[in-house]
């Protein structure tokens, strides 16, 4: 089948990489993924809108050494165009330079003439200035960390106290320091440290902190019990539960990445501290999370694959409940080690070479653009969806609160391989729709486009206008690309 929507794809791609020939149709039409039915059957229930979406679903996460080293600064390069092109968001800032080395030095105060051995990065009340002065020009709101690794109580209550008075409203909670159940094997505390002691620790923040926005325990993964047993312990002062997770390790693979049993292994999880969470009434944030931790691995996270994978599970945990998701980077030269060796191949957006960082001039990665899409499902309420494919589908609807209903599809095969014949049932009055299209040269390349367009030098997204597509009796037909995503939007969404 080749409609109007696969002649747009193959134009796309054609811009996308004009030194390559675009992908066309063999006779007899392009190879199936295999002998299956390439067919999928969508239903929206509009009928039962379900969770909400919230409107700061999507972050960003950053080491708390970008803040002392400079970066982050509305002022330089193009990090603010970067956030704004995504749209509101929360970003979180910690990771494991918070506790290992930075050392926060108060107002009036020199760093100690001879460092602690330890330290490497030094955070002050300016580098929080600097962060407000993002948050206003974006409209993002932070958590920002406090060391607990290494504690100081003055230390800690004097950071507490800045963070709430110059961040005020843009500020959701302060994070107790960054994944103490890792805090042994980093020669943080002795062996045998456990959730009692973590406990205790906690709560010397949180006295230090002195009230109730802080998050915790932010955990380097989903499965110990420590994020479920925070909460009873701390009714009254744990704000919000945070937790890491990463898709993978250094054995991460493009294949397994967009695997169906990916989503379905992440969304279970995370199902324990969801659980935990509801059960006190607070949000779950997973507040630091990409697709392979240390750094990501070359060739998966830093290629098309990854913009398909942040989009599936980012909608996937927002529909099952979770409050957000930081996607974790690091504002260096892309691809390299930017502390303790560790490489910057996940990262949203980073630096072209060692001027550009310098200039805090980046450019979007392809994972930055599947944030986008996801954050373009906008505020609203997910609906019901049903899939019935034998093909790698995924679809997330949301009813917006401006009235619009969204339709996200996801297609995880590889580019140029057989499309899906979707037909989607949405119901409703609606004739015709907007899509957007989310294409990328090939799983493992790094080109990925919206519409065709890019991210510009400037941080901005102009995507080309978008594709119409026809609604008779409220069933929408389209092909969809393998190795592609869009976003369909129709208006008439309040009328259903
Ligand atoms: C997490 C840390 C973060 C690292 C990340 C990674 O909090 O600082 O950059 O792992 O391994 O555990 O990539």
């Amino acid at each position: 089948m080749y409609t109007k929507t696969a002649a747009a794809l193959a134009v796309a791609l054609f811009v996308l990489v004009p030194a390559a020939p675009a992908p066309s149709a063999p006779p007899g039409g392009p190879p199936s993924v295999s002998d299956v039915d390439d067919s999928a059957a969508v239903v929206v229930d509009t009928a039962h809108p379900a969770g909400r979406l919230p409107a700061d679903f999507l972050g960003l996460s950053f080491e708390m050494r970008e803040l002392g080293i400079g970066n982050l600064d509305p002022g330089r390069g193009n990090v603010t165009a970067l956030l704004r092109t995504l749209g509101p968001g929360n970003v979180r800032i910690g990771g494991n330079t918070l506790d290992r080395d930075t050392l926060w030095v108060p107002a009036g105060q020199s760093p100690p003439a001879v460092k602690p051995d330890w330290v490497q990065d030094i955070v002050t009340p300016a580098d929080v200035e600097r962060l407000r002065g993002l948050l206003d020009a974006t409209g993002w709101t932070a958590e920002v960390g406090i060391n607990v690794g290494r504690w100081d109580p003055a230390l800690g209550a004097d950071e507490a106290r800045v963070l709430a008075r110059v961040l005020g409203r843009r500020l959701v909670a302060v994070e107790c320091g960054n994944e103490p159940d890792q805090w042994v094997g980093k020669a943080m505390r002795p062996a045998g440290y456990a959730y009692a002691d973590y406990l205790a620790d906690w709560r010397a923040c949180a006295d230090a902190v002195g009230h109730g926005r802080i998050a915790g325990p932010d955990t380097a993964g989903t499965s110990s019990d420590w994020a479920a047993r925070l909460p009873s312990d701390e009714p009254d002062r744990l704000a919000m539960l945070t937790v890491h997770q990463y898709a993978a390790g250094g054995d991460a693979t493009i294949a397994g990445l967009l695997s169906p049993a990916q989503v379905t292994s992440q969304l279970n999880a995370v199902a324990k501290n969801l659980a935990a969470a509801n059960a006190a009434g607070i949000p779950l944030r997973v507040d630091e999370a990409n697709s392979a931790y240390s750094g990501g691995v070359d060739g998966v996270s830093n290629r098309y694959a990854s913009a398909l994978w942040v989009l599936d599970y980012s909608l996937s945990l927002a529909q099952a409940g979770v409050a957000g998701v930081n996607i974790h980077g690091g504002l260096g030269v892309c691809n390299d080690p930017i502390w303790n060796g560790k490489f910057q191949r996940y990262t949203p957006f980073c630096a072209a070479n060692k001027a550009y960082e310098l200039a805090g001039q980046y450019k979007a990665m392809p994972v930055y653009y599947g944030i986008w899409l996801a954050r373009r499902m906008g505020a609203g309420r997910f609906l019901p969806v049903t899939v019935d494919s034998a093909r790698n589908v995924t679809a997330y609807a949301v009813r917006g609160d401006d009235g619009r209903l969204r339709i996200a599809l996801v297609q995880k095969d590889e580019v140029g391989t057989a499309p899906v014949a979707v037909s989607l049932n949405v119901g409703g009055r609606d004739r015709d729709g907007g899509v957007l299209h989310l294409t990328g040269a090939a799983l493992g390349d790094e080109a990925t486009a919206v519409q065709g367009s890019t991210v510009d030098p400037a941080g901005r997204l102009v995507p080309g206008p978008a594709d119409r597509v026809r609604v008779r009796g409220g069933v929408l037909t389209l092909d969809l690309a393998a190795g592609s995503a869009v976003l369909i939007t129709l208006p008439d969404g309040a009328s259903r």
